[in-house]
């Protein structure tokens, strides 16, 4: 019986062997490992007296040879035993291999791409590949911590498949993440902006290094302007494939403004009124192409929350959307394509550094999805749930009628749902989330605060707001500010904050009073709200019932499903109930 052992980290080797060599096997060892063990004391025949080979090129090849791998791989077969007769080969039943240190030499300062190269173990790899492959009869041991049980075990004679299975379990484990740090290092150095992108830090800037990468293959988008950052990638990567959704769904251009990786506003290209295009504040364009209108919903549902958005847009950016861009203080955008004169208005946007990504239209996504949270691998098949106009086909309620432009706005709500942080609930109406409560843990609170947004959005149309007396210097971001605190009836009779608001404008407006803002309230109707999950209780029913809310989507299967939807009877909705939980994460 013959153990072969070569290996770099030398830790626990000559107790190991002095066990082999009591059980009576027969050691083998390459040229350093054999020198230890002999200079112990201990017999060990090298490698090269089995292979009638010495080492070449420099212990480039040391163990690649028929008579080691023959040894190793042989099956206890008549075909394989006739084989080594012939051969005159002698079987190998324990390998004892760790690698060449790949990683502690490229984490060197300064090292150079040769000095990295001659780090690749390809002898110990095969080694423990052939080792781990037949380890219905072949101990391959890979980690010197698990050394001192082999040994007990094989002095006691109770060793077991299930021991070799553990051992051949870590050793390909042990290849795999070996070929994973060389295919980094050599993506870092010959694939930048391929396959890999190094990005400045990671979520917060003490979380260094960072990087986005595609295991195969070049990264699906292009860098057009500026230098993503891990949450603009987090926020691009979660907004395509939203307004690509909506796009396909409904058959209309689609824009979404992301902020923290929820939409703050998401909508399809349905045409502005002159009242509409003075609320998004672009009254000043004359013609709005259908992207542009899309995106002047995105970014008018919410103005606060997308202040610094990262903007995803369906089709090629016209110039016309450009230049509403241009003037919003914003992050970066994502699109399949841009009008040349468009890219050129966008490149100017934050000195330059904007950031633009070019996304490819025609990319699919794997399968399976993998993350990792504290060390720890979380697999998934991704989300691949079509958000059509067929999702709302069973209405549960007695109002069963569903017009056009209702389940525009469904489709609308649920797939903006789809890329939102769960908790979730969306309120939307003429193409375009009005309002979206996202990541809290309660649904009720979500609902909440998807309702007040909504309400928020409608009171922005109120005459007094259209009415306001900006002064020319006010930036937009000053009038957005100055007109919520005014919705909300939060701007204060006196003090500082009281003469800021003030400074905005040319005229002070008259306070909204709490009868005109219910009035106005009250004139908001058939608003859609999508969930997503089951509303557990009737609450969330009358909170919709408080600010337009004709439409309802959400899936069932609460106890109290019947009591939700009797409710909803009392207020005449139409309640469709879904076949999809969107939870995301
Ligand atoms: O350069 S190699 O890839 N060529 C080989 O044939 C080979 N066989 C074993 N490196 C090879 N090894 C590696 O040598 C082992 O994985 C181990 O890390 C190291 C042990 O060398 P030594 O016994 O000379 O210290």
């Amino acid at each position: 019986m013959y153990a072969l052992l070569s290996v770099y980290d030398k830790t626990g080797l000559l107790d190991l062997a002095k066990a082999l060599v009591s059980k009576g096997i027969k050691l083998l060892g390459s040229g350093g490992t054999a020198k230890m063990i002999r200079e112990a004391g201990m017999e060990i025949q090298d490698v090269s007296s089995i292979t009638n080979a010495p080492e070449i090129l420099g212990g480039r090849v040391k163990t690649l040879h028929p008579a080691v791998h023959g040894g190793i791989l042989a099956r206890d077969i008549p075909s394989d035993e006739k084989d080594l007769v012939e051969q005159q080969i002698e079987k190998i039943d324990v390998v004892v291999c760790n690698l060449y240190p790949f990683r502690e030499t490229i984490a060197k300062p300064n090292v150079t791409i040769p000095e990295a190269v001659e780090e690749i173990d390809i002898g110990g790899v095969t080694l423990l590949r052939a080792a781990a492959k037949n380890h219905a009869r072949v101990s391959i041991l890979t980690d010197p911590k698990d050394y001192p049980t082999f040994a007990e075990k094989l002095l006691t004679n109770s060793l077991t498949q299930d021991d070799r299975n553990q051992y051949a379990l870590k050793a390909f484990a042990s290849t795999a993440s070996y070929d994973s740090a060389i295919t980094d290092y050599f993506r870092k150095q010959y694939s930048v902006g391929v396959n890999q992108m190094t990005l400045r830090y990671g979520a917060n800037p003490h979380q260094s290094p960072a990087q986005a990468y595609m295991e195969t293959g070049p990264l699906p988008f292009k860098v057009l302007g500026g230098s993503p950052g891990y949450i603009n990638l987090l926020d691009g990567l979660n907004s395509w494939p939203l307004v690509k959704e909506l796009h396909e769904n409904i058959g209309l251009p689609a824009a979404a403004s992301f902020k923290h990786v929820s939409p703050a506003g998401a909508a399809v290209g349905v045409p502005l009124s002159e009242l509409e295009k003075s609320v998004y504040f672009v009254g000043d364009i004359d013609e709005l192409t259908p992207l542009a209108c899309a995106y002047a919903r995105a970014r008018g549902a919410d103005r606060m929350s997308s202040f610094g958005d990262f903007i995803a847009l369906s089709s090629k950016v016209d110039v016309c959307t450009a230049r509403i861009i241009s003037r919003e203080v914003s992050d970066g955008v994502i699109a399949p394509d841009f009008e040349p004169e468009a890219l050129e208005i966008l490149k100017k946007k934050k000195g330059g550094k904007y950031c633009i990504l070019q996304m490819d239209p025609n990319y699919v996504p794997a399968e399976l999805e993998t993350r990792q949270v504290y060390g720890i691998n979380l697999q998934q098949h991704r989300n691949h749930a079509k958000i059509d106009y067929t999702l709302f086909d069973k209405v549960v309620s007695k109002n069963k009628e569903l017009p056009k432009s209702a389940l525009v706005d469904l489709v609308v709500a649920t797939t903006a749902l789809k890329f939102t942080q769960s908790n979730s609930v969306c309120y939307a109406k003429n193409g375009m989330v009005v309002g979206l409560g996202a990541g809290q843990q309660s649904r009720i609170h979500c609902n909440r605060l998807a309702g007040d947004k909504a309400d928020n959005w409608w009171l922005r149309h109120h005459p007094k707001v259209l009415g306001m007396q900006f002064k020319k210097t006010s930036k937009r971001p000053e009038k957005s500010n100055a007109i919520d605190l005014y919705v909300l009836g939060a701007v204060p009779s006196e003090g500082t904050e009281r003469e800021q608001w003030e400074s905005v404008f040319e005229t002070i407006p008259e306070p909204l009073t709490n009868q005109e803002r219910q009035e106005f309230l009250a004139s908001l109707k058939d608003v859609v709200c999508a969930s997503d999950a089951f509303f557990p209780f009737p609450d969330n029913v009358y909170r919709l019932s408080q600010s337009g809310v004709k439409y309802i989507a959400a899936p069932g299967g609460s106890v109290m499903d019947k009591a939700v939807h009797d409710t909803a009877d009392e207020f005449g909705m139409v309640y469709t109930e879904i076949p999809l939980r969107l939870f995301h994460h």
